[in-house]
């Protein structure tokens, strides 16, 4: 399977009421106008990766839908719609039906009860590993390997650390055979190199891979010199204001390969 070649993303403008949206650290205040400069900056990195970016207008009812990783999952052969697991975001997922049935015949979808956030979901070449947490519960994770499976996909269930938001806060694929991950993952995934990050760079493994890039957040030079090391073209992004809403570079959009047909 094709994970890090994609040809087409769909992405969400901020609203002004993303300064509102879910973060743990209640001192770190977002600014509406911070945000948005590093959603633009990662738009113009996904076109200069020549991706075609869909970019969805701002949701204000919905603060953290700029978020747009969570409430779906895309890949050449369809899409999921998934069950946010947090109750201020589970209606966001009614917003994406309508954009993903413009975007795919096949669209599969959790049922009531099966919560899981597309944070939790790190797609590789051999496995799909879908993390437990607190926004993805076990209905939610079993459901979504046979809907992977009827997608031709290979799923298996992990455990998201206690006290990290999502699967992929903390890890990200960089290559076909090697994974980025922090220490409290760096022994999950079997038949992976695995790259620790960088002691007090933690939140870099919130990374992308995309086409022949790594984006990787700017406040991360360890991390980038690390990936540089590794023969891959790195692209720095700000992410000061998203790290503040516990997101990171792969929040941000969903992407998948159009397959075109010959
Ligand atoms: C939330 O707590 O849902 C948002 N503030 C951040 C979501 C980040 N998304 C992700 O890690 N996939």
């Amino acid at each position: 399977m094709r994970v890090f070649e994609f040809t087409t993303a769909i992405v969400r403008e901020p609203g002004k009421s993303v300064v509102h949206g879910l973060k743990s650290n209640h001192a770190a205040v977002a600014t509406y106008e911070g945000v948005l400069a590093e959603h633009r900056a990662y738009v113009d990195a996904l076109a200069e990766a020549d991706l075609s970016v869909d970019i969805l207008p701002p949701l204000e009812a919905f603060p953290d839908s700029v978020f747009v990783e969570d409430p779906a999952l895309t890949f050449s052969a369809g899409a999921i719609l998934l069950r946010p697991g947090a109750p201020s975001r589970l209606a966001e997922r009614e917003e994406f039906r309508g954009v993903l049935a413009r975007h795919f015949a096949n669209v599969l979808e959790l049922g009531v009860g099966e919560y899981a956030d597309g944070g939790d979901v790190l797609v590789t070449p051999e496995t799909v590993f879908v993390g437990l947490s607190a926004r993805t519960n076990r209905l939610g994770a079993e459901a979504l390997l046979r809907h992977l499976a009827h997608l031709g996909l290979k799923g298996r269930i992990v455990h998201t650390p206690a006290g990290v938001l999502h699967l992929k806060s903390a890890c990200g694929l960089l290559s076909e055979d090697t994974i980025i991950a922090t220490k409290a993952l760096a022994g999950m995934f079997e038949g992976y190199r695995v790259l620790e990050t960088p002691a007090g760079e933690e939140a870099a493994a919130n990374l992308l891979r995309v086409n022949k890039q790594v984006l990787v957040g700017d406040c991360y030079p360890r991390t980038a010199e690390m990936i540089a090391k590794e023969g891959l073209e790195v692209k720095q992004l700000p992410v000061n204001e998203v790290a503040k809403l516990d997101a990171g570079l792969s929040c941000m959009s969903l992407r998948w390969a159009k397959l075109t047909e010959d």
